[in-house]
C-alpha cells in the first residue's frame, strides 16, 4: 500500500475516505483547516496518518505544506481532490459575492493549487492517480445552484483537461461525481442553520460518506491499465438534482 493525499479529510466524504483507506493499510496525508479533526485521524492511526493544516485558497500555504512533508510521507502516489463546499443557495440577483469568491477560490483554484504543488511528486511515482470529487452539480445546473454548479462544472473541465495533459505521463486522472450525500455540506451551505440543512436529507435515503469512500477505494484499487475516468453516483431515490422521490 502506498501514500494517499486527501484534501478535506476533516469531514464528510474526505474523512470517511481517510478512515477507509487507512483501514486498508494506506498511509494518509490528511489535509484540512481544522487541525483537531485531523488529530482524530492521527489518534486512530498514529503511524499511518500525517496531518497537513492549510487553507487551499492560500497558494503559498499549499506549496509550503507539501514542501514540509517528512520523507516517510513524501512519496504521494494518489491525490484525492475533495476539499470544497457550497456557500449559499440564492438566485444570482440576490447572491452574495463573498459566497461566489469562496466557491471559486476553494472548489476551483484551491484544487488547481493542490494539484500543481503535488504533480512533481506524483510524476515520480510508478502508478500515480488523481481523483477529483466533482458532483452531479458539475453535470447539470439547478435553480439557485448557479455559482456552485459553475465551480463543479469547472472541476469537470479540469478533470478532462488534466487527463489530456497528463496522458503522456501515465498518471491516471478521473472524477467521482456524487449526488446527495449527508455530510456537513448543507450545514456549510446554509451557514450553520442545522434545521434547514437536515431538511435536505429528509424523506428519502441519501448516500453516506462511506458509500462514496467505498467507490473511491474501488477506483484506486483498479489495475494500472484501468482508469475510472468519470463516474456519477446517486442515491436510488435521486434521478436528477431536482427529481428526488420522497415519502
Ligand atoms: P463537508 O463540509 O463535510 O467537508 C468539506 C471538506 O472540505 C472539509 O474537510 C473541509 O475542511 C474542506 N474544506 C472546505 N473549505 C476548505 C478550505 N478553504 N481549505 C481547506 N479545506 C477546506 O462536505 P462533503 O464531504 O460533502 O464535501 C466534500 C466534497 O464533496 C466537496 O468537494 C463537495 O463539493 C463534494 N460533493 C458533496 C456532495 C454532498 O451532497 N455532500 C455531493 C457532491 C459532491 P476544513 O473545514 O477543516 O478546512
Ligand atoms: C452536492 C450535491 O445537489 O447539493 O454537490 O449540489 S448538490
Amino acid at each position: 500500500m502506498g501514500i494517499i493525499c486527501i484534501t478535506g479529510a476533516s469531514s464528510g466524504i474526505g474523512r470517511a475516505t481517510a478512515f477507509h483507506m487507512a483501514r486498508l493499510g494506506w498511509k494518509i496525508v490528511a489535509c484540512g483547516r481544522r487541525e483537531e479533526r485531523l488529530e482524530e485521524l492521527v489518534a486512530a492511526f498514529p503511524k499511518q496518518v500525517h496531518p497537513l493544516v492549510f487553507d487551499v485558497r492560500d497558494r503559498a500555504a499549499v506549496e509550503a505544506a507539501f514542501a514540509s512533508l517528512p520523507p516517510e510521507f513524501s512519496a504521494v502516489e494518489v491525490l484525492i481532490n475533495n476539499a470544497g463546499n457550497a456557500h449559499g443557495l440564492d438566485p444570482i440577483q440576490e447572491g452574495n459575492p463573498d459566497d461566489w469568491d469562496a466557491m471559486m477560490d476553494i472548489n476551483v483554484k484551491g484544487l488547481l493549487y493542490v494539484t500543481r504543488a503535488l504533480l512533481p511528486i506524483l510524476q515520480q511515482q510508478e502508478n500515480a492517480q488523481i481523483l477529483n470529487i466533482g458532483s452531479t452539480a458539475g453535470k447539470e445546473v439547478y435553480p439557485k445552484g448557479n455559482v456552485y454548479c459553475a465551480s463543479k462544472h469547472a472541476v469537470d473541465a479540469i478533470n478532462q483537461g488534466l487527463r489530456m495533459d497528463l496522458n503522456e505521463t501515465g498518471i491516471r486522472v478521473g472524477a467521482i461525481n456524487p449526488g446527495l450525500v449527508e455530510t456537513e455540506f448543507s450545514e456549510v451551505r446554509f451557514k450553520g442553520d442545522s434545521q434547514r440543512a437536515s431538511g435536505v436529507y429528509q424523506g428519502y435515503q441519501p448516500l453516506t460518506p462511506e458509500d462514496i469512500a467505498e467507490v473511491i477505494a474501488f477506483a484506486i484499487s483498479r489495475p494500472a491499465h484501468v482508469n475510472i475516468a468519470d463516474l456519477v453516483v446517486m442515491p436510488t431515490a435521486q434521478a436528477s438534482s431536482t427529481i428526488i422521490r420522497k415519502t
